[in-house]
């Protein structure tokens, strides 16, 4: 491919965050790498790599030497700065965080405080046995045809803030239900379901020795000794396509084969069985974003109408929480993401929302547990309005209708 000659490569700062080797002994580098286009971003996508920022001349990610040297070989030139140890204890330092068996008391909580519209469920279970669970609420439990709305977090290990928004959502819709009218009617119409941890084995593994381990997959042991499948590109649609990684030791490593993973097999299986689900929303950690399918390919989806939902929803949810609204593949190019999946296969308006904070100088994926409060507080509209427009997605596409005069 085209090599490429750089000029302006900014030195990295990496002050606020941590790293312990992913497998124990690599050291890990915080690398930055000049480029402007998403064609370029997608051939660096498609070495293997995790992009986690991009910026308009450059992008960023965490990789070993060897990730480096991938990059290199492509002809880009990049640079890169050790990531230091320091030990940050979760949950010491940063105890406000849930680990796997708070986020599952927490739920437990919310459900024994609230009975009548709240009820725990789990979707099957991790590769390492852990039951993966969230919390169904509705005022109407019993009727089992409601416009649906789906959150998760967490399909990467390491973004452990992606926890914390939808945990917080479930406890505020819960304790606001009985005295706050909008959250009310919402529930009273709608089911609103809420998995926070779809990869509690790489959580749990990304903060099991005191030190962040930087993990983003599961604990999957491959044929070849390496760990790891990436659960957001493990999913059908466009399975193993750019973007995505046939090299079982990459952090982008798609597995042997689509829905190869009990995590993801456990979202399919429950999602499919959302009859009604309309809306869905898969929280990530970070860059502030809010994206939208396709992203397996720079083609825009089929229908003309469609796509203009995805544009209005994600434009108008911008306005609250101020990210930037765009559809994947203008980042790069990533195959067999949840979201291409559930709207190609079920028309789900699905969503990516890439949460604080905007780069990693304001420490990439271990922000700290003072972002949690402002970062949830940021998508409480998002959210409310993704369940709100869960009765009709499509009517945001006539302003003048009122979406809660469309509630029966
Ligand atoms: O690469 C991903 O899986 C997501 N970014 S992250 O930094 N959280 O890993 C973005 C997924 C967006 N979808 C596509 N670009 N297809
Ligand atoms: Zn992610």
């Amino acid at each position: 491919m085209a090599r490429h000659s750089i000029s302006a490569v900014i030195a990295f700062l990496c002050f606020s965050i941590v790293g312990f080797a992913r497998n124990q002994q690599d050291q890990l580098y915080s690398v930055r790498v000049s480029v402007s286009t998403a064609e370029q971003r997608t051939e660096i996508a498609n070495a293997g790599i995790a992009i986690d920022k991009v910026f308009s001349d450059s992008i960023g990610f965490i990789g070993t030497k060897e990730d480096i040297k991938r990059v290199e070989g492509l002809g880009f030139s990049i640079k890169a700065s050790e990531l230091p140890r320091r030990a940050l204890d979760f949950p010491s330092d940063d105890k406000n965080f849930h680990n796997y068996s708070e986020t599952v008391a927490s739920l437990d909580e919310i459900a024994k405080n609230h009975p009548k519209i709240a009820q725990r469920f789990s979707i099957g279970k991790s590769l390492e046995g852990r039951e993966i669970t969230g919390i169904r609420l509705s005022g109407n439990p019993s009727r089992d045809s409601l416009p649906t709305a789906i959150f998760m977090g967490c399909h990467h290990a390491r973004e452990h803030l992606s926890v914390e928004v939808p945990l917080k959502l479930a406890e505020y819709l819960a304790n606001n239900y009985e005295t706050d009218s909008r959250v009310k009617s919402l529930l009273d119409t709608r089911e609103v379901v809420i998995v926070p941890m779809i990869n509690p084995d790489g959580a749990e593994y990304d903060i099991s020795s005191g030190s962040y381990k930087y993990w983003r997959k599961n604990r999957r042991k491959n044929d070849d000794g390496t760990y790891g499948v990436d659960l957001n590109r493990n999913y059908g649609k466009g399975f193993g396509g750019a973007g995505a990684s046939s090299s079982p030791s990459s952090d982008t490593y798609h597995g042997p084969e689509a829905f190869s993973e009990p995590e993801t097999q456990a979202v399919r299986d429950w999602v499919r069985g959302r009859k009604k689900a309309t809306v869905l929303l898969s929280f990530h950690t970070f860059s502030e974003l809010i994206l939208w399918p396709f992203g397996h390919t720079y083609d825009q989806v089929p229908s003309k109408t469609d796509q203009d939902v995805f544009e209005t929803m994600g434009k108008k949810m911008a306005t609250w929480n101020k990210y930037t609204p765009q559809k994947s593949s203008e980042l790069y190019l990533a195959s067999g993401d949840t979201t291409d999946w559930a709207y190609d296969e079920l028309k789900i308006f699905a969503f990516t929302f890439e949460l604080t904070p905007d780069s990693m100088f304001g420490g990439g994926f271990y922000p700290g547990a003072e972002a949690i409060e402002p970062t949830f507080k940021a998508n409480i509209e998002p959210a409310l309005y993704l369940i709100e427009k869960a009765e009709n997605p499509y009517s945001v596409l006539n302003e003048s209708v009122d979406p809660l005069r469309l509630i029966p």
